[in-house]
């Protein structure tokens, strides 16, 4: 396909082709991103009177590429593809049986696969979901109520995180939910996880973007502070209140008493608020309210290999799926809490710049990445954190997950770079973005690996 080099165009022209289909299969990832896309997709399909069939992977890969069925469906490969061209080509795929939508790197291949992908455009900000939008509002404009979808997926890829926004394309997708009326935009927000269910000291005290002194990992100190600038904990039922229930008045209040304490502390207020995105149309205090809590439920069942629980919840099934969705939650953040006081009490490793740690088989791979993250927010912020496992169904390898936070990041700090380039000297491959990222080497490598990455964390910030 050439390229026209405008998203608006080839989303035109993408949208022509699946309307043309007789029948699809929906190729998609099993994160939040991934599950919102095939939601996003298969909801304008059926509107169009499409029949269509989804698949979920968690990687495309020679292994996976069997679950593709071999049949005569379009096959629509969402959030994956571009870079595994050459795995639709060994199948023999012909190019106008596929359609890739995606905005990770592609790959050159002969076969002129058509594809609309968020990077060719040059927007670093925009997830496959947020493609597929485009795509889905192209093949019906009636499909503007799935901007919410699409809204959620760009979340849960983290485009909202560098800028404590979203932006470009992705904040006009934005624009689209606000004007169907299940988005309100929340301006100047505090750049909170979980401010539609976790307990106001709770969300204070897990807030490590900006970490606030006194305040950031220390509980019964988040809740001193409330009560010093008279803020209710509990309302008139004596129910824990969330962040969501504040009045405007409270909420400035608090804003301006943490805005206080960070420059007591001679710290930045600059990622104190942020852009927050509530869905009006769910039920308060449920973790599908916001953007960012609705990724964690989709990612949770993800996790445990169920997207398409996720799927349904999307797609508005608040019946068995939703608390099927809710269980895989509750797990989830169960065995992430379990994981993370595992860290804290067995200790990490600390290298010059790098602390790490060896979980062995004690967690499931899908989770250490996560673990990893909330865990760095109880040590030291300043040193990126490995936590490394073993996975159930490659003996040979070992799986590595890296965090670290935009401060550092800002001084230089590439986990990305850091690791693909240390994995690749002991034969395995790394890859992700500055701010986590992850890697498979070779078992019994760990603790020479470990050396290979401090030594390329120390060059990027000495
Ligand atoms: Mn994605």
């Amino acid at each position: 396909m050439i390229y026209q080099m405008s998203l608006a165009a080839d989303a035109r022209s993408i949208a022509d082709r699946i309307l043309a289909a007789d029948a699809v299969t929906v190729i998609s990832h099993i994160d939040a991103d991934g599950i919102t896309s095939e939601a996003i997709l298969s909801q304008a399909l059926q509107r169009a009177g499409i029949p269509a069939q989804s698949i979920f992977v968690r990687q495309l890969e020679p292994l996976t590429m069997k679950h593709v069925p071999e049949n005569d469906t379009l096959k629509i490969f969402i959030d994956l593809g571009a870079g595994q061209q050459n795995l639709l080509e060994e199948r023999g795929m012909p190019e106008d049986k596929v359609v890739i939508i995606d905005h990770h790197v592609a790959q050159d291949v002969k076969t002129p696969y058509p594809q609309i992908n968020a990077i060719t455009y040059g927007y670093e900000k925009l997830s496959a979901a947020g493609v597929g939008y485009f795509v889905a509002r192209e093949m019906d404009e009636c499909n503007r109520d799935l901007a919410k979808l699409a809204v959620v997926g760009n979340v849960g890829d983290m485009m909202a995180r560098e800028n404590c926004a979203l932006i470009g394309p992705a904040r006009e997708i934005v624009d689209d939910g606000v004007q169907f009326g299940n988005i309100e935009v929340v301006d100047h927000n505090l750049n909170f996880y979980g401010i539609s269910t976790r307990p106001i000291h709770t969300c204070l005290s897990f807030c490590d973007d900006p970490y606030i002194p006194g305040i950031s990992n220390d509980a019964t100190a988040a809740r001193v502070f409330l009560e010093r600038i008279g803020i209710a904990m509990r309302n008139s039922s004596g129910k824990m209140r969330v962040f969501e229930e504040l009045s405007e008045e409270e909420r400035q209040t608090l804003i301006n008493a943490l805005a206080e304490q960070l420059i007591a502390h001679g710290r930045s207020t600059e990622r104190l608020l942020a852009e927050t995105y509530l869905f009006t149309d769910e039920e308060l205090r449920s973790p599908l309210r916001n953007a960012a809590e609705y990724a964690t439920m989709l990612n949770a069942c993800g996790r445990w290999t169920k997207p398409a629980i996720g799927s349904s919840v999307c797609q508005g099934d608040r019946g068995q799926a939703y608390r099927d969705a809710e269980h895989m939650l509750r797990h989830h953040r169960t065995i992430i809490r379990e994981m993370m006081e595992y860290i804290l009490d067995t200790g990490v490793t600390e290298l010059s710049h790098l602390q790490y740690l060896h979980v062995g088989d004690k967690f499931p791979d899908t989770v250490v990445g996560i673990g990893a993250g909330m865990a760095l927010s109880k040590l030291n912020w300043k040193k990126p954190i490995m936590i490394l496992c073993y996975l159930a169904d490659e003996p040979d390898l070992v799986k590595a997950s890296m965090r670290t936070n935009d401060t550092m990041v800002r001084q230089g700090v590439d986990l990305q770079a850091a690791l693909a380039e240390s994995a690749a000297k002991l034969g395995g491959a790394g890859g992700g973005h500055k701010i986590a990222a992850g890697a498979y080497i070779p078992r019994n490598s760990e603790d020479d690996f470990a050396e290979i990455v401090n030594t390329a964390l120390s060059r990027q910030s000495p």
